[in-house]
């Protein structure tokens, strides 16, 4: 069994590789529901959204989000009534929101919700948000109020400084269904190329879930996010900086050093392996520019290499 911790577009590009090496089924992934947001009344989780299209391939590459082919008639409707729509929602896209918000509606959980929807797609692997209990990024910008992550993200397009980030609700919320025994139970966890900051980050703040990794660090295998000095889509280069951390893969390791006890870092950054090491971190030297499915598959197959004992079935074309 392997358990992933996981954002979005990294993570679900990772995800994609590891259900390529090992049976989907024996994949679970614990989805960050820190990004979350309510708009137009609607429920939407985009890192559990990003994970589930991509594992159905209904995902668009380029865009990095939303479904591939979409269509965007109801956010020009809603411009025209000079509705909000600086979050786009395409419309094929509405209708796993619309889906979640009603059973959501009806008294289901999250993680039920988050079942039927990956059932109805045809995703084998397993997704599990890290909780069921509302928890909700928020940051503090420099000089500035504290906003709602969509707002800095997508709304001021992250090109603002920031001060500080708190994980509201996180403390007290409980751990998804599965969760704590997913990562317990795991041959390996791996914690995906995810912003560490603002993906990881709100998973590892879940009671329990940090403590877990910390007992089965020998288990657990990182991959950076941070690629040459920087992040390869997203802020998390900017957030490390700000926050008081080297945006390098030596940063990387300092912040997940208690609990993976291993880092692959990118071929480019072959160069610094020896300080990673020197934080007690196990430095593996590999491709981790994910383009292509295959390549996807060739990290997940390293990844899981890094942990002895394991083996995988086929890293080749499907
Ligand atoms: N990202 C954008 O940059 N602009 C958008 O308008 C946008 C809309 C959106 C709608 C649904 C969804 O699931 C994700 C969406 N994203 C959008 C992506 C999202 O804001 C971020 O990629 C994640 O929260 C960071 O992992």
């Amino acid at each position: 069994m392997i358990t992933a911790l996981a954002g979005g577009v990294g993570a679900a590009r990772m995800l994609r590789g590891l259900v390529r090496v090992v049976p989907p089924a024996e994949v679970t992934a614990v989805v960050n529901t820190g990004d979350d947001t309510v708009l137009h009344g609607l429920h939407i989780c985009p890192d559990l959204d990003s994970v589930t299209y991509t594992l159905a391939s209904m995902n668009d590459e380029e865009r990095g989000w939303g479904q591939a082919g979409e269509t965007w008639a109801v956010m020009e409707a809603l411009e025209r009534l000079g509705g909000e729509t600086w979050f786009r929602l395409g419309d094929r896209d509405l209708a796993t929101h619309l889906y979640r918000t009603q059973r959501l509606a009806d008294g289901a959980r999250l993680s039920e919700v988050t079942g039927e929807i990956t059932a109805a797609l045809g995703v084998g692997a397993r997704l599990l948000p890290m909780s069921d209990d509302p928890v909700r990024t928020r940051v503090t910008l420099v000089d500035g109020p504290e906003i709602d992550f969509q707002e800095y993200f997508v709304r001021r397009q992250h090109a603002v400084a920031v001060e500080a980030v708190r994980f509201d609700g996180a403390a007290r919320c409980t751990p998804g269904p599965g969760v704590l025994d997913a990562l317990a139970g795991a041959d390996v966890v791996v914690i995906c190329p995810s912003n560490p900051v603002v993906s990881i980050g709100p998973v590892l703040a879940v009671p329990g879930v940090a403590d877990c990794l910390r007992q089965r660090r020998d288990r657990v295998v990182a991959v950076s996010p941070i690629v040459a000095g920087a992040a390869l889509r997203g802020p998390a280069d900017r957030l490390m900086a700000e926050l008081g951390e080297e945006p390098s893969v030596v940063g990387v390791a300092r912040m997940y050093a208690a609990m993976a006890g291993t880092l692959v870092v990118d071929e480019s950054d072959a160069a610094r392996a020896e300080e990673v090491e020197m934080l007690g971190v196990r430095c593996i030297v590999a491709p981790t520019i994910m383009r292509t499915v295959d390549d996807s598959a060739r990290l997940a197959a390293t990844v899981l290499g890094a942990v002895s004992g394991l083996t995988t079935t086929d890293a080749s074309p499907r």
